[in-house]
């Protein structure tokens, strides 16, 4: 198994969900072998790097792209494994993606309406699928690992956020806690609610956070890494609860509200006793899109709901010419 063994033709669906885009290859990827899903993961980071940055990055991606490999499942009660990747790496799972995997396998007739499970890196996820845009998932165990981290942010000033697992590792902050010289302000600060007009500034906040986490060495569980950070707020319409804004490991903002970064703030909001199971909460993006959430407790396991929905926008085949030096992708400037 090698980069050698990619053939010169991808073939891909995408869609997007709540704005946030998918990529699903659904012909054409290298094949992993054998393994658990999470062993698969590890080959896929290590040996078939390449392939990745060629069906994310530019010229045929951008920053913002997930992509999703469909590989048989290890769990035989799952229809499809998925690895979800981003333009720096592998991600663990992906909540907006699952959504949109979902309706691109409703999209080729591979599965109907009704309930299916797909295996991930982390574990088998369910979802239900309503047979034509919507998908609700039952996401793996979420959970708040530490409450209140402070930590010195360069330019910032102190900043207090909780660490949460959602399927991806999250710093949660509420944004109302940031240095009053940023908040409500005009040039380079940040209104209530916040908005479109300050993703600058956010995307700033949240990479100056995540880079002090790292320098801090302030990690998850098991030395998991902080790739995530969601700074959240009053929501936009009064119809929802709040809007969040998440920064994604390769420095691109979610446009969705974010699968796993809902997770983790409903296992936040659950552990404040400010959630109770069945519960729903709606959670807004930046641009105004918006999961419905909810929670149910199986044994000492809390479990999510999500639901949003997806749009098929293309089908396409990525053509990867072999005299085209830029065939694997332009690496990413936030790349490791
Ligand atoms: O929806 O979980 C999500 C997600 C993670 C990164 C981008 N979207």
């Amino acid at each position: 198994m090698s980069e050698l063994s990619v053939g010169p033709r991808v073939r891909v669906i995408d869609s997007h969900t709540g704005g946030e885009p998918t990529r699903v290859v659904i012909d054409g990827a290298p094949d992993l072998g054998r393994g658990s899903m999470a062993d698969l993961r590890i080959r896929f980071r290590d040996a078939f790097d390449s392939f990745r940055s060629a069906v994310v990055n530019e010229p045929r991606g951008s920053d913002v792209i997930v992509g999703a490999l469909i590989c048989e499942p290890v769990d035989p009660t799952c229809v499809a494994g998925v690895l979800f990747f981003n333009n720096v790496g592998p991600l663990w799972m992906c909540g907006h993606g699952t959504i949109g995997l979902g309706v691109t396998l409703g999209h080729l007739g591979r599965i109907g309406k009704g309930n299916h499970r797909f295996d991930t890196a982390v574990g088998p996820v369910t979802i239900e699928y309503d047979g034509a845009n919507r998908v609700s998932f039952e996401n793996v165990h979420s959970y708040r690992f530490a409450e209140n981290v402070t930590v010195d942010v360069e330019g910032l000033g102190s900043v207090t956020g909780d660490i949460a697992w959602g399927g991806n590792w999250f710093f949660l902050v509420d944004s109302e806690t940031l240095p009053t010289n940023l908040l409500h302000g005009t040039e380079n600060q940040i209104r209530k609610p916040f908005g479109p007009g300050e993703i600058e500034t956010l995307t700033d906040i949240a990479w100056r956070i995540r880079q002090t986490l790292e320098q801090n060495g302030i990690k998850g569980a098991n030395g998991g890494e902080i790739d995530h950070i969601e700074l959240f707020g009053p929501p936009g319409d009064p119809k929802n609860h709040s809007r969040n804004f998440v920064l994604c490991p390769g420095r691109a903002y979610d446009r969705s509200p974010c699968g796993t970064g809902t997770s983790a703030k409903l296992a936040c909001l659950f552990e404040d006793g400010k959630l109770k199971p069945g519960d729903v909460w709606r959670q807004e993006s930046i641009i105004g899109s918006v999961f419905e959430g909810s929670v149910r407790v199986d044994g000492d396991k809390l479990i999510p709901r999500i639901a949003g929905t997806a749009y098929i926008t293309a089908e396409a085949t990525l053509i990867l010419d072999p005299s085209d030096p830029f065939r694997m992708g332009i690496r990413s400037q936030h790349s490791h």
